[in-house]
């Protein structure tokens, strides 16, 4: 036995905690290293740094090329004493076990262990060591008292690989039966009806079966389908080991699990595999390239029991880009609606683009990537478009479904008086007169009512007013009068008994055009009318020498469906200079509709309008995004983002 390149050394040990760090450099033996008094050591570290905590150890079993961190304390060992460090493990191929107590063996001794431990003479015996007096006090930390950094546990496994440590033999009429002839490693197949795990070996040369995409956790069950144990060691990475599982070759994994030793608690590269059992390692691969895997008994290694593994980065598949012309359909309305796809750079043909959520239909790419679907929407909202194409990823874009514009029927004809009187009626008992005559509030002409003598009946009315019961309605007008004196609007059954309709309003009118709004529901009546008169009524407010003009009169049914928001314009991006405001816009369609405007998405309080105004721009605000969020009771949509370009002021 060598130790640091001497022949069973000694080394000199004062009364102190000792560090040692073992590395089996056997080619082929296992050593199971113990101190011949008995004594017990503390293991800290394997070969990937500490160990999840301290192991007290009698007994230390290491395979070729496994590492271990020890801590050995001689304090009360007393001076004079020679420590001898045994090795117990067998002088023959190890296949797990204890061994017999030094001298014995299980043929001689049935009973004793598992096979007889190495000539103490020769092979049993490491080195020395020799108790000397402290020439300084141990400051160190008691091994049963050091708190090691936690172990990390690795995330969930990526993927399983199960893989084989496989014997042939030869039988050859030249050189007879030999077993076993090769070591291999190679991979598992599993018996269909049994699910018996087979050994499938493979030779050095063979073509690499174990490629990890970069970046995975994988666990390996390494299955040992020889007699003997093998140190496997898997070059660039560190594992943990999980567990082993007994198998059977004939009828599968038996199912007894045992957890690791407490001395594989921490990070390792080489673990022993047991025959007949499942050595499950899992590992996380974070460096690109080609490596091996092999037994770590020379002997093997350089038989076939070492194969190459890659670690590559996983493929990148191009992502299609869809974008279509124009984004916004109107529900009901066939819209041809042009799409493009490349692949970010480069028009992609065959591409099939699927439509799906408001509005279905697909088509097919030209040349050119592009395809014209006519895009039918059957609801307010979202459809998605999504491009496919054979080694792409798939591409989507959204366009938006609105609702078509809500055509609002005036009920009053000729409500401007842009054609004259017509259906429009006057009636006064005193002396008036009703004219069509500029000025007007719109248009050329409005109504004008001039009263020398003021009656009891005066009244400016139309007739045929259709409406529907118990239905909301507003009404608008917009008038005024030389005097600021007021005017009654009312609905009332045409003819007798004048049942009133539901509307009877007030308005306070100055001597400038303003416009009056109200809104009621029809009353009176239950089932749709035609005899609806819509009268103005001046008493008692007109007096002699009083003017009353009146203009674009609106009777229409308000709507009780609300319209989902959709956005007819967006927003359009503004370049100012520092100092001066940039103004936003939005034109949106839905009903009863609230804006909010935000910048670089978060609120901006106060910019509740379709259009928003900013403070002087400085040029910290270059580059920020405006967009507006439109709601209203039943939906909402966010517009596209603007980008404020703030260029200095030239000099
Ligand atoms: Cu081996």
């Amino acid at each position: 036995m060598m130790v640091n390149g001497r022949t069973w050394p000694y080394l000199n040990v004062e009364q102190k905690q000792y560090r040692l760090r073992f590395l089996n450099g056997d080619n082929s033996r296992f050593l199971i290293l113990q101190m011949d008094n008995g004594m017990n050591f503390t293991q800290i570290g394997a070969e990937g740094g500490f160990l999840a905590s301290p192991a007290m150890l009698n007994r230390l079993l290491l395979g070729g090329a496994e590492r271990a961190d020890v801590i050995v304390n001689f304090t009360n060992i007393p001076v004079g004493t020679n420590i001898t460090l045994q090795n117990v493990g067998p002088d023959e191929p190890f296949g797990g076990g204890v061994p017999c107590p030094i001298g014995q063996d299980p043929i001689t001794n049935p009973g004793c262990g598992d096979f007889a431990p190495a000539n103490p003479a020769t092979t049993g015996r490491v080195m020395q060591f020799r108790v000397v007096a402290a020439t300084t006090p141990d400051t160190s930390t008691p091994a049963d008292q050091i708190t090691l950094p936690p172990i990390v546990p690795l995330g969930a496994e990526n993927k399983v690989r199960n893989l084989s440590l496989n014997e042939e033999c030869s039988n050859s009429s030249l050189t007879g039966f030999q077993c076993p002839k090769a070591a291999l490693l190679g991979t598992v197949m599993f018996n269909a009806t049994t699910g018996a795990p087979m050994g499938m070996p493979m030779m050095w040369g063979d073509a690499v079966t174990e490629n990890v995409t970069l970046g995975d956790t994988e666990i390996w069950d390494i299955y040992d389908f020889t007699v003997d144990a093998h140190p496997i060691h898997l070059h660039q990475v560190m594992f943990q080991v999980v567990n082993r599982e007994v198998f059977d070759p004939a009828f599968g994994v038996v199912g007894t699990i045992t957890l690791p030793e407490p001395g594989e608690t921490g990070w390792k590269d080489t673990v022993i595999a047991y025959p007949g059992q499942i050595t499950r390692i899992k590992a996380r691969w974070d460096i690109a390239g080609l490596y091996v895997w092999h037994c770590h008994i020379l002997e093997h290694e350089e038989n076939e029991m070492m194969r190459p593994y890659t670690v590559s980065a996983p493929p990148v598949v191009p992502k299609l880009n869809i974008t279509a012309t124009p984004t916004t359909v109107t529900v009901g309305v066939p819209t041809n609606v042009n799409f493009t796809v490349t692949d970010g750079v480069t028009p992609v043909s065959n591409a099939a683009v699927t439509l799906s959520g408001n509005a279905t239909g697909t088509g097919t790419t030209n040349v050119n990537g592009n395809v014209v679907i006519s895009v039918n929407a059957t609801a307010q909202g979202t459809i998605t478009s999504t491009a496919t194409s054979t080694g792409y990823t798939d591409g989507t874009t959204t366009l938006s479904a609105i609702a078509p514009p809500v055509t609002i029927q005036n009920l009053i004809k000729n409500p401007g008086f842009e054609s004259g009187k017509t259906p429009w009626l006057f009636y006064t008992n005193g002396v008036g007169t009703f004219n069509v005559w500029p000025p007007a509030y719109a248009g050329n002409n409005s109504a004008r009512l001039a009263f020398s003598t003021a009656g009891t009946n005066m009244q400016l009315y139309q007739q045929g007013v259709a409406l529907e019961p118990n239905t909301r309605y507003q009404l608008s007008f917009a008038a005024y009068s030389n005097t600021g004196h007021d005017i009654r609007v009312r609905l009332l059954k045409q003819v007798t008994p004048y049942t009133p309709y539901g509307l009877d309003y007030t308005a306070n009118l100055g001597t400038s055009w303003a416009v009056f709004t109200t809104q009621f529901t029809t009353s009176g009546f239950a089932s749709n009318v035609t005899d609806g008169r819509l009268q103005f009524w001046l008493v008692p407010f007109a007096k002699a020498g009083d003017t009353y003009y009146i203009d674009n009169v609106r009777l229409e049914k308000v709507s009780t469906t609300p319209v989902l928001p959709g956005i007819v314009t967006h927003p359009a991006g503004q370049t100012v200079v520092t100092g001066q405001t940039a103004t936003f816009s939005v034109v949106a369609t839905g009903t009863s509709l609230s804006y909010q405007w935000q910048k670089n998405g978060t609120d901006i309080a106060g910019a509740t309008g379709a259009s928003y105004t900013t403070p002087p721009a400085t040029l910290a605000d270059n580059g920020s995004v405006f967009r507006v969020n439109v709601t209203n009771s039943v939906g909402s949509i966010i517009s596209n983002g603007a980008v404020l370009t703030v260029l200095p002021v030239t000099p």
